[in-house]
Formats: structure tokens, C-alpha cells, sequence
């Protein structure tokens, strides 16, 4: 198959998904053409079959708002007919999925079909809002397929734009061995040998709620020697260094930056937070299973489809503190049920979420978009 994919080109988890399902799907035999506005983090060296088509930016005075939308979908035209595609994959609803329906309507000739990933905010924050919502339901209905990343998702997006069609759900997927390379030198030495390491790795977007990441800590700390490493970068970032400092707990927090990947970082933590407001999925959570890291969320979106409760790690209520603290200490001073955590998560990251199985279902929407048949669509089965 001949496939576009647009995508956020940034650390996000939609562009990391995306740009892996290219790059998979180009490893399986299909050709992949990335159409974005600057490459992919995720991609690296180009690899075979792949190639990556940039959206230019028009500068005219009258333009106040540069028209990403538009431009993209003429870029989508020209890619398609250069490459003869045969569909276009949307990863996050706003503005992608509206581009690429475009381009399907003014160039009829192409035949070109439209898949849309929803991914949480399109659905959540973003699309919903006044400003975009019809865009948003219009794509929804309009694609050839829809899916979503978790159930809650899908029934959000069901209910909020009172959708009927059917969407399936496509969880996200990670590589197993991308998570099994050892990595000599990656352990910031910690300053006592009993000392344990909690992780949050995100955006520092307001909807992750580092502050609480920060109040975890200082509850931890009581009972036990802990630092608190934060990956990632973002607008809450000095809120959470405040809350360190007025809690007295600054000493032990780390600020890493934006890190290329987060598997070598994942090797420090023994334990991820993630009490985010609102989470469609959490593919860091997942991330940090496939390394064996037992996961401190709150129960809310996806995340109950991703960490069970009391197998791969804990949950909680948005906002009770208290409660996620008290799971941290609870599973790092019994090391036996640590270590059962710790291999359950890894297994069940790997055996329901590894990119073999999640790619797959992939090719199988798209060969019904397309009236293929699966045989066809599978070239990498093909003799093994
Ligand atoms: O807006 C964001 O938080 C970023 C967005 C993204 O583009 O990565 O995250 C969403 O998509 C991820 C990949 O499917 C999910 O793992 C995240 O849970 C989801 N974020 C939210 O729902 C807040």
C-alpha cells in the first residue's frame, strides 16, 4: 500500500505513534510518505520506502494567519500524485483530518481515502472547543475511518459530538526491544544506595498536574530516602520547582530537559507518576511498563485500559495525593510485590501493545478502506 501520514512532528505521543507506524509500516513493505511541516523527531536517517514531505509556509502580508490547513492539503495533493498514494492517515483530528478531506474532495481523481486517529486533546481540549467543534464532527463523519486510542476515548467522542458511526479502537504500541537494550552509563548515581527514584516524564502542560508529581514526593519522602526525576519540559515546569521549594523537597528534584528518548531515562526510575487530569491513553505509562516500571496514575480516560489496578501498579482519583503517595510506599518497601508489579508490567506491555500486533490491526483498516484483500496487504507474512 501507498500511504501518507501527517502527524505533529514533535516528542507527543501522537507524533511518536505515528512516525513508529510509518516507519513499521515502510519495514513491512509499504511506501510511506510523512507530510508535515518539519520532520518527524522520531524518524531519524530516512528509512527505505519512506519519504518525508514538507509543508512550506507562504509569507504575504495580507496573511495574517499563515493557512497551515490549506497549505497542507494542497501539499497532500501534490504528494499523492507523486507519489501515487492511495490513502492519508491523520494522527490528531485538528487541523489534519479537515486538510486531508479537503484534498480527498478537490481531487476527486485521486480516489484517495482518509483515516483519522483521534488521540485525546483533539477530542478533550482542542476540538471541542466552540472554535473548531463543527470542523471536528464534520471530519469525524466524513473519514472512511475513524479510530481512537482507547475506548474512553471512543465513547467521549461519541457522546461529545454525538457521533453514530462506528470507530474503532487502536490502542498505542511500543517496540518491546526498544525497551530491553541495556544501556551501561544511563543510571544517575543516586545519593544513597537506598535511595528510590520516581519518574514523570510529559509536556508539563497544566492537564499533567506536576504539582502533584511534587506532593507524591514530598509524601514518599517521609517514610523513605526518594528523589524525583522530571523529564520533559513545558509551562508548568517552574510551577513544580515552587512546590518543591515551598514543601522543602527541592534538593531532591532533578529537571532533565526534553530527552531524544525516553527508554534510557525509563532505566533510572523505579517507580512513574503520572496523575494527570485527563488522559486518553498515557503512552509513557505504557512506556514505562515495557521497561519494567510499575505505574502511580489517577483513574480517569484511558488509563485504566493501559495500567490495571493492582497488577501493573496503582491508580487513583485526580488529585489524592495522599492516596498515590501512599501506593508508592506501599509497593517500594515490599520487594517481592515490586518485583511481581514490575514483570507483570512488562509482560502485559509487551503482549497486548507491542507494534506486531498494533500495526496489524493498522493494515487491517486500511485494506477495508481500501477493498483490499488482507493477503495482499501483508507482505512481510509472506514465506515466514
Ligand atoms: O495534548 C497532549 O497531551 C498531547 C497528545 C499528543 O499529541 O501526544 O497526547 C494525547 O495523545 C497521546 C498519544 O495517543 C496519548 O498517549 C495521551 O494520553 C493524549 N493526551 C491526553 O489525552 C491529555
Amino acid at each position: 500500500m501507498r500511504i501518507g501520514i501527517t502527524c505533529y512532528p514533535t516528542h507527543g505521543g501522537s507524533g511518536v505513534v505515528a512516525t513508529e507506524l510509518g516507519k513499521h509500516l515502510a519495514h513491512w513493505g509499504h511506501e510511506v510518505a510523512f507530510i508535515s511541516y518539519s520532520t518527524p523527531l522520531r524518524l531519524g536517517d530516512i528509512p527505505e520506502r519512506v519519504s518525508f514531505h514538507e509543508v512550506e509556509a507562504v509569507e504575504y502580508p495580507l496573511l495574517k494567519n499563515y493557512p497551515y490547513t490549506l497549505a497542507l492539503a494542497s501539499k497532500m495533493i501534490a504528494v499523492a500524485r507523486m507519489k501515487g498514494l492511495q490513502l492519508l492517515h491523520v494522527h490528531y483530528a485538528i487541523p489534519f483530518a479537515p486538510a486531508a478531506l479537503m484534498a480527498k474532495y478537490a481531487a476527486p481523481e485521486l480516489d484517495l481515502k482518509v483515516v483519522t486517529t483521534l488521540h485525546g486533546t483533539d477530542i478533550t481540549l482542542v476540538g471541542n472547543d466552540p472554535t473548531f467543534r463543527p470542523m471536528t464532527k464534520w471530519a469525524i463523519e466524513q473519514s472512511d475511518a475513524v479510530t481512537a486510542v482507547s475506548c474512553s476515548l471512543r465513547d467521549q467522542a461519541r457522546e461529545e459530538f454525538e457521533i453514530e458511526r462506528q470507530m474503532d479502537v487502536v490502542y498505542n504500541f511500543i517496540d518491546p526491544e526498544r525497551h530491553e537494550r541495556p544501556c551501561p552509563g544511563c543510571i544517575a548515581p543516586r545519593s544513597s544506595p537506598d535511595e528510590v527514584t520516581l519518574m514523570h516524564i510529559s509536556n508539563f502542560r497544566p492537564v499533567k498536574r506536576v504539582e502533584d508529581v511534587v506532593r507524591v514526593l514530598a509524601h514518599v519522602r517521609k517514610r523513605m530516602p526518594a528523589r524525583l526525576i522530571l523529564v520533559g519540559d513545558g509551562p508548568t515546569a517552574c510551577t513544580a520547582l515552587q512546590v518543591a521549594l515551598s514543601l522543602g523537597v527541592a534538593d531532591s528534584v532533578q529537571f532533565t530537559g526534553v530527552v531524544e528518548e525516553v527508554e534510557p531515562v525509563l532505566q533510572q526510575a523505579d517507580l512513574l507518576l503520572l496523575p494527570s487530569e485527563t488522559e486518553s491513553f498515557g503512552l509513557v505509562a505504557l512506556e514505562a511498563m515495557a521497561s519494567g516500571i510499575p505505574v502511580i496514575a489517577s483513574d480517569v480516560g484511558g488509563i485504566p485500559e493501559v495500567v490495571t489496578h493492582g497488577e501493573v501498579g496503582f491508580l487513583a482519583p485526580v488529585g489524592d495525593v495522599e492516596k498515590m503517595g501512599e501506593h508508592a510506599v506501599h509497593l517500594l518497601s515490599d520487594r517481592e510485590l515490586y518485583h511481581r508489579f514490575s514483570r507483570a508490567a512488562r509482560q502485559r506491555a509487551g503482549s497486548l501493545f507491542g507494534y506486531n500486533k498494533i500495526v496489524r490491526e493498522y493494515e487491517r483498516i486500511y485494506a477495508q478502506v481500501l477493498e483490499l484483500p488482507m493477503k495482499e496487504t501483508l507482505p512481510h507474512l509472506e514465506g515466514g
